[in-house]
């Protein structure tokens, strides 16, 4: 058990708390910083980085794109959160909670922002027509596990993946406290995929791709190295789900759009065209020494 910590009357802010993210973590909201956001040729504005959060809005344009909404080209733009760009003015600008992902549509005479990946999402396939449906019944499915998503994975998140990788010592109560929601919140998606193809039911929709950067990834063991402590094989419909998912082309281009970290060739940087793909990751720009 961690040592006993009685909270004192008055909160005061510790910069060195030691967790992973310490350096950009602060307890206060706005800019630290002038910095104009960039601006490309396409009609959306993606500024973002390949982490679940991010991954989502990148599969559903990849997946517009496939479809054949040519309305949907976009310049996605790196944001490097760990060294504070979501402070800068421009960005806060379009995201005033100063988290990737954050969306400008300059396709009308005024420029629309959007930020929160769920809100990005359904601005997305409501402007396109795609990856929701119309239908009453189904639409509400639809939303009731996107919306599961947004309030299920700071859990997976913040809370589990906090403590059990990134806090500077290992806290037993809360790892336990959070290994036991997430392994609910599995079950949870498990028994949904036992009744359904998709999480929305019979068809593919923004439900899947905000839920698959998580959950997909958890299952697969490619988040927090957690695969064997929370046993995620045991998940065999979630499994199933994840890898019809994962094996979708737009989805595998999704994500490695502002990706930075693993394999040279899954990371484009940044996403201008659709030859992107093929010409500028990393083991492209980067010369073999
Ligand atoms: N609820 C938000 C969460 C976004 C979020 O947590 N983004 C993280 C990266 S995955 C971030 O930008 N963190 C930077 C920071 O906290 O300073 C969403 O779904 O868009």
């Amino acid at each position: 058990m961690a040592a006993e910590y009685t909270p004192p009357k008055v909160w005061t802010w510790n910069k060195d708390s030691g967790g992973r993210f310490a350096n950009i973590n602060r307890p206060i909201a706005g800019p630290t910083h002038d910095k104009e956001l960039p601006i490309g040729r396409h009609p959306l504005q993606l500024y973002s980085l390949g982490t679940p959060n991010g991954v989502k809005v990148t599969i559903l344009l990849e997946e517009l794109l496939a479809l054949g909404h040519g309305g949907a080209e976009y310049d996605a733009w790196l944001i490097r959160i760990g060294d504070g760009d979501q402070f800068g003015s421009g960005f806060v600008d379009v995201n005033p909670n100063s988290k990737i992902p954050a969306l400008m549509d300059r396709s009308g005479p005024t420029p629309v922002r959007v930020f929160e990946s769920g809100s990005i999402l359904t601005y997305l396939a409501e402007k396109f027509g795609a990856f929701l449906p119309t239908e009453p019944a189904a639409r509400a499915e639809v939303f009731s596990w996107l919306f599961w998503q947004m309030g299920s994975a700071p859990y997976l998140g913040g809370g589990f993946g906090h403590f059990y990788a990134y806090a500077p010592t290992k806290i037993e109560y809360a790892i336990d406290r959070f290994a036991m929601e997430v392994k609910r919140e599995l079950d949870v998606l498990d028994r949904r995929l036992a009744e359904n193809e998709y999480l929305g039911g019979a068809e593919y929709s923004i439900a899947d791709m905000a839920v698959w950067p998580w959950y997909g990834a958890l299952a697969k063991g490619w988040v927090y190295e957690a695969g064997e402590f929370l046993q995620v094989q045991d998940y065999k419909n979630l499994q199933r789900w994840a890898d019809l998912i994962g094996d979708r082309p737009a989805v595998r281009r999704g994500r490695m759009v502002n990706r930075v970290t693993g394999e040279l060739s899954s990371q484009l940087h940044e996403r201008h065209e659709a030859s992107d793909f093929d010409t500028k990751t990393q083991d492209k720009l980067i010369p073999a020494s």
